[in-house]
């Protein structure tokens, strides 16, 4: 793939930041897309977000800012509705000169761009229980708020995104391709997912029944994906809007729990200190809750540890399926860090096996 880089002058060119561009540079920690702070010369400095959507991921930028336009305007509606943060609590797409919602470089990859939310803070990991509460309730509001949204509306931009029986195929055949020789050092992790393929269909067999509803869901709710007020530590906004589509709430719930329920990086290569923080697994449950409001079904919340586990279990073998790919899909930055990330799942995935019984108890007191 051409580096973003190549294609940043002509990108720039191709929005009005009501000022000249005086420095851009790389921003964030994300594992997608190519994402810049873009700094301007005017007075006070303003600053912009701009951002090559990954062309692996997404196939359809042109779909995909479809979604992202009309779930934002909806969004500033809601929030003025309900006495939000209309200025601060929702991303807002800033057109290209054209009037178009993203621009398409000499590559055929899409860039866009928003204003850059300032003051605040993104977090890699839950520092403090009160930034994983905050976290909490801000992804559960984002549930309330777009209660209403109509779904079907909306374009499925990573098609079968969170089809965990599916994900679970994709590594088979990743495994039996082996196409870099990479299986033989992995064994014990293929095993592990191998070994949980019925527990890859309880949510969507739970879909197909009836029992859990379709809603619009975030479907990436990272802690490093909703930005906190710099001073006092309130959520401000979510962000990250590539992946809003529709889905299940338990996999909202459990990405969130996935990412910041313990004190390690993603990829801590030592897994002695990778542990399921109860914790903050309960400080989380009750902030979601809080924050949906009655939006959730009995159903929903008696599957909440459900989708920690099975959100932690699947993004294990995508990280897995995408090492022994070659690293295709996400950002890395050294060898065998897809690896290390799927090693931290497994150990995850193993302690929420052992503590089951008290996240269906926690949940339990909060529903
Ligand atoms: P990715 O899909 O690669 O994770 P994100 O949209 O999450 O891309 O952006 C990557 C990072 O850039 C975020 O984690 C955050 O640090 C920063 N970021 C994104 N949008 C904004 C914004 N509007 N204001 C400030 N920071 C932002
Ligand atoms: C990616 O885009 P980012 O870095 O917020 C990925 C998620 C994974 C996550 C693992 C579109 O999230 O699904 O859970 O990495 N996003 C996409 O850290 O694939
Ligand atoms: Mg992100």
């Amino acid at each position: 793939m051409p580096t973003a880089e190549q294609y940043l002058n002509e990108s720039l060119a191709a929005f009005d930041f009501g000022a000249p561009v005086v420095k851009t540079e790389r921003h964030g920690k994300g594992h997608i897309n190519d994402t810049f702070a873009v700094y301007t010369a005017q007075e006070g400095g303003s600053r912009f977000i701009l951002q090559r959507m990954s062309p692996v991921a997404f196939k359809k930028p042109a779909q995909l800012m479809e979604n992202i336009v009309n779930i934002t305007d909806y969004l500033v509606r809601a929030l003025r509705e309900s006495g939000g943060d209309c200025e601060r609590g929702t991303l807002r797409v800033i057109r290209t000169r054209d009037g178009e919602p993203f621009f398409r470089d000499s590559a055929g990859c899409g860039w866009r761009v928003f204003p850059f939310i300032e003051g605040t803070v993104c977090c890699q990991s839950a520092d403090t229980p009160e930034l994983f509460a905050a976290s909490g309730q801000a992804f559960g509001q984002f549930q309330q708020l777009l209660r209403d949204y109509p779904a079907e509306t909306l374009h499925e931009t990573i098609p079968r995104f969170h089809d965990t029986e599916n994900r679970l195929e994709n590594l088979k055949k990743a495994v039996k391709a082996d196409a870099l020789g990479r299986a033989a050092e992995c064994r014990a992790e293929i095993d592990f997912m191998l070994a949980r393929e019925a527990d890859c269909s309880v949510a969507l067999q739970a879909l197909r029944d009836g029992v859990l509803p379709l809603r619009v869901t975030h479907n990436d709710t990272k802690l490093n994906n909703v930005l906190m007020d710099e001073k006092t530590g309130e959520a401000v906004c979510v962000i990250d809007l590539d992946t809003v589509m529709p889905g299940l709430v338990i996999n909202d719930f459990g990405d969130s729990i996935r990412f910041g329920a313990n004190h390690c990086a993603e990829d801590e290569p030592d897994l002695e200190k990778v542990n399921l923080d109860l914790g903050l697994f309960e400080v989380y449950t009750a902030a979601f809750l809080k924050g949906a409001g009655d939006t959730l079904t009995d159903a929903e919340c008696r599957f909440l540890p459900w989708g920690a586990k099975l959100m932690t279990l699947e993004c294990g073998m995508r990280f897995l399926a995408d090492y022994l790919e070659g690293d295709v899909y996400f950002h890395t930055q050294r060898e065998g860090q897809n690896l290390d990330r799927c090693r931290t799942q497994c150990k995850l995935v193993a302690d929420m096996e052992r503590h089951w019984d008290e996240l269906e108890k926690i949940v339990a007191k909060y529903r």
